[in-house]
């Protein structure tokens, strides 16, 4: 009986194990920039298996990076940080023009459409141990995004 339960025990644990390799990032890109921008948005589409959260990010391109919200404040359209995004298990979650996003301050250098932009995103699971997924994020031009609407 004992036995039993011990190897139940261990099959839920190696469960767990391997639905916290499921975190996804999907189709990272960032915004282009022009001359003298110095900030810009990373979207990607985001999944765990388990559920957790995003709760940073870096890249060596930009001195800061933050996790934003972009939100209807009385008529206007606003960004403002939030301390992560929540993705509930199994659900994907889209940074997009227009909802969250990852900002990245501080541009060290232009981004220039077909480029890649190395980003590390970081992820609290729910036991609160975290997860780092390094991204590499294609550059694509600024109206790209209206384009596919
Ligand atoms: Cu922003």
């Amino acid at each position: 009986m004992l036995v039993s339960r011990i190897a139940a025990a261990a099959a839920l644990i190696s469960y767990v194990v391997a639905a916290h390799a499921q975190l996804t990032v999907q189709e990272p890109w960032v915004r282009a920039t022009v001359a003298g921008q110095q900030a810009s948005g990373l979207f990607a589409q985001l999944s765990s298996a388990a559920g957790g959260k995003l709760v940073a990010a870096s890249s060596p391109l930009a001195g800061v990076a933050e996790i934003h919200e972009m939100a209807l404040q009385g008529n206007v359209m606003r960004m403002r940080a939030v301390p992560f995004v929540e993705l509930p298990a199994g659900k994907v979650v889209k940074l997009e023009p227009g909802g969250y996003h990852v900002m990245l301050l501080e541009l060290k250098q232009p981004l220039v459409a077909g480029e890649r932009v190395p980003v590390s995103l970081t992820f609290e699971r729910a036991d609160g141990q975290r997860e780092t997924v390094e991204v590499q994020a294609t550059v694509r031009a600024l109206g790209a995004a209206h384009k596919m609407h």
